[in-house]
């Protein structure tokens, strides 16, 4: 709300309408070390996100753009992190309870701190298991899938509790008509024949801003990107499956439903472009200057 804060007293009241109805809007951006200093990766994009996602929901954010920009880098620089990743939140905050959430103040957060490979360590290089969740994405007519809004997350948190029972690293949803969605927090991209798939927009997915740096990364280095529908057997006849996401970055995906994908190791195109994303976020790419901001 315009002002910094220790991590300890960053409070709020428990009766905010936020805690009962899930009245938030988000964004997850990491930052990178890089030869020029740290840089935040897609800050604008985020930045830009974050309010379409709050215009969704008939939420204003009693901040502009460009200050929420200056206050994500700032609470970056104030906490001397070379690299690090990025919570912004927009909530309803306390006033009064009940689903209407107009009365309520909007209030604004950021948050900085250090998470690393979000699958685990190994992931990055080994791939992860995963399984086709129970848990359907949200119909398109019940909740807006491409708004990053917090109540929205429960879907994600059953499929990513279901998982973890069944053993696996992350699930993947399916849409209300059967296509492949997204993972819990993550898109999710399928190559075959040295084609790359992803999911269309329709799919209940969020628009990943991930997604479409990989799309553009991967027809820079000549490779024909679809965005279409998927069904769900696709998967299982993969040459390779990967997720991509913000905390995901490109992560390979090696078991379907038991299943091996290719030869259950990252594949080749996965490796390609994993190893381009890393050097764009890291800034050693000359392409794509523009997706870099320094601190
Ligand atoms: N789908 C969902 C449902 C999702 O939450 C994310 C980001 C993506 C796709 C990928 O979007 P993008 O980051 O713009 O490429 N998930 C964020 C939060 C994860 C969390 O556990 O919290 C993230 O990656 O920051």
């Amino acid at each position: 709300d315009g002002q910094f804060v220790p991590w300890g007293e960053a409070k709020v009241h428990v009766l905010s309408h936020v805690l009962h109805y899930g009245s938030s809007v988000f964004e997850g951006i990491r930052a990178y070390q890089t030869p020029a200093g740290t840089g935040v990766f897609c800050l604008p994009q985020h930045v830009k996100r974050l309010f379409r996602s709050a215009k969704i929901i008939r939420m204003d954010i009693p901040f502009t753009e460009e200050q929420m920009s200056q206050a994500i880098i700032e609470t970056v620089a104030i906490n001397k992190l070379p690299s690090c990743y990025i919570r912004p939140l927009a909530f309803r905050g306390y006033c009064q309870l009940g689903v209407e959430p107009r009365t309520c103040p909007v209030q604004v957060i950021v948050a900085a701190w250090e998470w690393p490979a979000y699958l685990g360590p190994e992931a990055l290089e080994a791939g992860v298991d995963v399984g086709v969740s129970s848990w359907r994405r949200a119909a398109p007519d019940t909740f807006p899938a491409n708004a990053k809004v917090g109540g929205h997350y429960t879907n994600s948190s059953l499929m990513r509790m279901e998982a973890a029972t069944l053993g696996y690293s992350e699930a993947i949803a399916l849409d209300v008509y059967g296509n492949v969605s997204e993972g819990s927090g993550e898109n999710i991209f399928v190559v075959q024949e040295g084609v790359i798939y992803t999911p269309q927009l329709s799919a209940s997915i969020l628009n990943g801003i991930t997604r479409a740096c990989v799309m553009t990364l991967a027809r820079e280095l000549g490779y024909t990107v679809a965005e279409t529908l998927i069904p769900r057997e696709m998967l299982y006849q993969a040459d390779e499956v990967f997720f991509t996401g913000t905390a995901a970055e490109v992560t390979p995906i090696r078991i379907v439903d038991g299943r091996a994908i290719g030869n259950g190791t990252r594949g080749p195109i996965t490796e390609r472009l994993q190893s381009t994303y890393f050097d764009q976020v890291h800034g050693r790419r000359e392409q794509n200057p523009e997706w870099l901001t320094y601190i």
